[in-house]
């Protein structure tokens, strides 16, 4: 005889089951899983823009807002009653916006759809949580008590960490996160790199750290996706991902408080590494939410062999 739903449901092991045996605190794990509820919601967003490519009209034939404003819009809207956030910062925001009563213990930063212009060519794109329980200014590494993200490609996944490891689940088709990877570890050296950046812009400096990974044999996976290209590296245990700094822009194109510190959390808590080519991403001091940073993120080989390279005289 199969298996029956109460033996399935035995053995699967759903994102708050997970959360609360890991020990996560109770407010901070209610409201990871109403982000992950959020997940749903842009999902569905994205087929509704989907079915626009289609050829389908939107039922009631208004106008669709831009898919990464209305992310936001649904992100916003569910953390204004979480009880849990007494400020929101985003991507698509101008500042920091107070959306509690003040007296909540979270402080949520998020880039709601990262990469949407992806969207028509479909493929993956994703949602980058940070948060944080004091001030997200001016204060570096203490600030930050998790992040996670959301990937929308075949299927729906989502990898967090509230600092006791990082985990991987999968939306399944009842509608849960089921764990999938517990712990992610990432092997000491990779074999994939995605360097970010046109490379007549690159400056030597990294132009010869490139040539060397290039000579040791590395395979290039870059898809224009910072969650994607981030989740392959954390899925196939080692790599690096870069966008570094190039000669028109010295601080790169990534946003360090809505992209950079959240992965390089995950990164850390999965054994890799993140820098900005000499320090470590959480600790540079975020002075505005738009300030940018180059970046050097994934396994520590690669990450240290960057930083070496890069020192150089
Ligand atoms: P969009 O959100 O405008 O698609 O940008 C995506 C992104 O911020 C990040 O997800 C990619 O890693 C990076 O830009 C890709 O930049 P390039 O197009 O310069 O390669």
């Amino acid at each position: 005889m199969g298996e029956g739903i109460c033996d399935y449901t035995k053995h699967i092991i759903d994102l708050r089951r997970h959360m609360w045996m890991a020990g996560v605190e109770v407010e901070l794990r209610r409201l990871i899983w109403q982000i992950a509820v959020v997940g749903k919601y842009i999902s569905a967003k994205i087929h509704e823009s989907n079915r626009k490519l289609a050829g389908l009209k939107n039922v009631y034939g208004e106008d669709q807002m831009a898919l990464d404003r209305a992310s936001d819009e649904i992100l916003k809207n569910q953390l204004q009653f979480s009880g849990f956030v007494r400020q929101y910062a985003s991507e698509e925001l101008e500042d920091i916006i107070d959306i509690g009563t003040g007296q909540e213990k979270y402080i949520v930063t998020a880039d709601p759809l990262d990469g949407s212009s992806l969207v028509d060519s479909n493929l993956s794109i994703g949602t980058i949580i940070g948060i944080h329980k004091n001030s997200v200014l001016d204060c570096g590494r203490n600030t930050m008590v998790a992040a996670l993200y959301i990937t929308y490609g075949p299927l729906i996944t989502m990898i967090y960490s509230a600092g006791k490891g990082a985990h991987e689940f999968v939306l399944n088709r009842e509608g849960e996160y089921v764990l999938s990877e517990e712990n992610i570890k990432l092997k000491e050296k990779g074999s994939i790199f995605s360097p970010g950046g046109l490379r007549r812009d690159w400056t030597d400096k990294h132009l010869k750290f490139i040539d060397q990974m290039e000579s040791e044999g590395y395979k290039l996976r870059y898809s224009g996706g910072f969650v994607p290209d981030i989740n392959q590296i954390l899925i196939k245990k080692g790599g690096l991902f870069t966008y570094p700094a190039l000669k028109k822009s010295p601080q790169g194109k990534l946003r360090l408080l809505f992209e950079l510190q959240p992965m390089a959390f995950i990164m850390e808590q999965a054994g890799g590494m993140a820098i900005d080519g000499n320090q470590d991403i959480l600790s540079v001091k975020v002075e505005n939410i738009n300030q940018l940073s180059p970046i050097y993120i994934g396994s520590p080989y690669e990450v240290q062999m960057a930083r070496r390279m890069l020192d150089q005289c």
